[in-house]
C-alpha cells in the first residue's frame, strides 16, 4: 500500500493535532489495521485506521450501517450504567462530511477509531484471568444486545455459521481442486467427510425453532477482546464486522476454540497442541455469568456442541482457503493455512473425546 493512499484516506478524516506516524498493527487475519499518532497539546493522541477487506465484506456500507447501530446502542447501555464510553465500546471517528466511513479514489472504504489506550489483546492465554474476563465480556455483549432490534441487522456475511453451507462449500472446494493441492491433503479432507452428520447438529435445531437468534458477535477470539492493563479486566469487545443475528452456542464455542489450547492457532508442531479443559471450565464459568440468565435450558445444553462445531468449521474454512489459494484469510508462510486447519482437527478430536466432561462442567455452572 503506497503512503500517498494513506495520506489521502487521512487527510479525510478529523483528527485531534499533528500528524506523526502511521504503522501496521495487530494480528488480524482479514482487515489492514494501522495505529495513528498525533501530537497534542496534551500529548500523544491515537487512533485506529482500517482498510475494511472488500473481498470477504461484500457490502461495506451495510457492514458500517451495523457497527454504527451497535456503537451507538452500546455507548447509550454503557452511559446509563455509569460506565465510560469512551473506553468500554468502540467509538468511530466520522470522516470530513459527517460519513461513518471513508471510500477513497480507488473505491476502498476505510474507517477510524478511537484507541483504547492502555489495555492489551492477547493472541493467547497468558493468564486464565484473561480468559474469564474474556469470557464475562462476550456474555455481557451478548447481554446489552439481546433487546436490539435484530431485524435491523445487515447479514455481512451470509451464512457465515452455517456449518451445513461450511460443508458444502468444502466439497465443492475439494471437487474443483483449483491449485492441485488435494491430492496431499486426503488426511484431512477424509477428516471432514467423517463429520457430515456433525455438521447438522445446531443448525438443525434452529431450523426446527428449538434454539433462539439472538445478536451474537460471531468472531469472539480472545484477541477481539481489549483488556485493561492497569485492572486486568476486559473493558472493550472489539471487531464488530461479523455482529449479526447468530446463535449463542457459537459465540461460545468459537472462544473455547482459539482460547481453551495449549498453543496458538497456526502451531506446527502438534504435540503442543491440545484442548485445555480446565481453561474450558474457566470460560464456561464466565460467559455463563456474563449471560446473567438470559440463556434457555437447551443453549446451556448446546454449549459444548458449539466448541466442537466452531473448531470444526473454521479448520474446515482454513483447509478450503488452502486447496482454493489462501485467497481468504492472510498468510504469512507457506502452507500456513494447512498449519492452522491441522491444530483445528486436532482440538476437535481431543473434545470429541472429552465430550462427557465438558458436559459435565456445563451442569456445574448453569
Ligand atoms: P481483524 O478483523 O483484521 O481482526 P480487528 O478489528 O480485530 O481486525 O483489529 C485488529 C487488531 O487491531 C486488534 O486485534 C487490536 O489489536 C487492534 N485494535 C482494533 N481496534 C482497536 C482500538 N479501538 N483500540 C486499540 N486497538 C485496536
Ligand atoms: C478471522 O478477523 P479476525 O482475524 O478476528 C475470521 C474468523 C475466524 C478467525 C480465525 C470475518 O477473524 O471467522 O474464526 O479469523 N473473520 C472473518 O482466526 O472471517
Ligand atoms: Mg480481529
Amino acid at each position: 500500500m503506497d503512503n500517498r493512499e494513506i495520506m489521502e484516506v487521512i487527510s479525510k478524516f478529523e483528527f485531534d493535532g499533528t500528524f506523526e506516524e502511521c504503522i501496521p498493527f495487530g494480528s488480524g487475519h482479514i482487515n489492514d489495521t494501522f495505529r495513528l499518532t498525533y501530537t497534542t497539546a496534551e500529548g500523544m493522541k491515537y487512533y485506529i485506521l482500517q482498510r475494511m477487506n472488500k473481498s470477504v465484506f461484500a457490502n461495506p456500507e451495510e457492514l458500517m450501517e451495523n457497527v454504527k447501530g451497535v456503537t451507538s446502542w452500546l455507548r447509550k447501555k454503557i452511559q446509563e450504567n455509569g460506565g465510560d464510553v469512551e473506553r468500554e465500546t468502540l467509538n468511530l471517528v466520522s470522516d470530513k462530511e459527517g460519513h461513518p466511513y471513508y471510500k477513497d479514489s480507488m473505491g476502498e472504504y476505510w474507517r477510524v477509531y478511537l484507541f483504547i489506550e492502555n489495555a492489551t489483546c492477547f493472541d493467547l492465554v497468558e493468564n486464565e484471568n484473561d480468559f474469564y474476563q474474556s469470557a464475562v465480556a462476550f456474555g455481557h455483549f451478548q447481554r446489552l444486545l439481546a433487546d436490539y432490534p435484530a431485524e435491523t441487522l445487515h447479514e455481512t456475511i451470509k451464512d457465515f455459521h452455517n456449518t451445513v453451507v461450511r460443508f458444502q462449500n468444502f466439497c465443492k472446494s475439494v471437487e474443483t481442486d483449483v491449485c492441485g493441492r488435494a491430492a496431499d491433503v486426503q488426511k484431512e479432507i477424509q477428516f471432514v467427510m467423517e463429520r457430515e452428520k456433525l455438521a447438522h447438529a445446531l443448525c438443525d435445531l434452529q431450523a426446527e425453532g428449538k434454539l433462539p437468534l439472538r445478536v451474537t458477535h460471531n468472531d469472539t477470539k480472545l484477541n477481539n477482546v481489549m483488556i485493561d492493563d492497569q485492572t486486568g479486566k476486559a473493558i472493550c469487545v472489539i471487531d464488530l464486522d461479523t455482529v449479526m443475528p447468530g446463535l449463542s452456542a457459537n459465540d461460545f464455542g468459537d472462544s473455547i476454540r482459539f482460547g481453551a489450547t495449549t498453543a496458538a492457532e497456526d502451531e506446527r508442531n502438534l504435540s503442543k497442541v491440545h484442548f485445555d479443559l480446565h481453561l474450558y471450565e474457566v470460560y464456561v464459568k464466565g460467559f455463563i455469568e456474563g449471560c446473567g440468565g438470559a440463556l434457555t435450558e437447551l443453549e446451556m445444553e448446546m454449549l459444548p456442541m458449539g466448541a466442537i462445531l466452531m473448531t470444526f468449521e473454521c479448520g474446515m474454512r482454513f483447509l478450503a482457503d488452502h486447496l482454493e489459494g489462501d485467497h481468504y484469510f492472510k498468510i504469512h508462510r507457506e502452507n500456513h493455512n494447512l498449519d492452522r486447519c491441522r491444530t483445528q482437527f486436532q482440538l476437535v478430536s481431543e473434545m470429541e473425546e472429552k465430550l462427557p466432561e465438558m458436559k459435565a462442567i456445563v451442569e456445574k455452572y448453569k
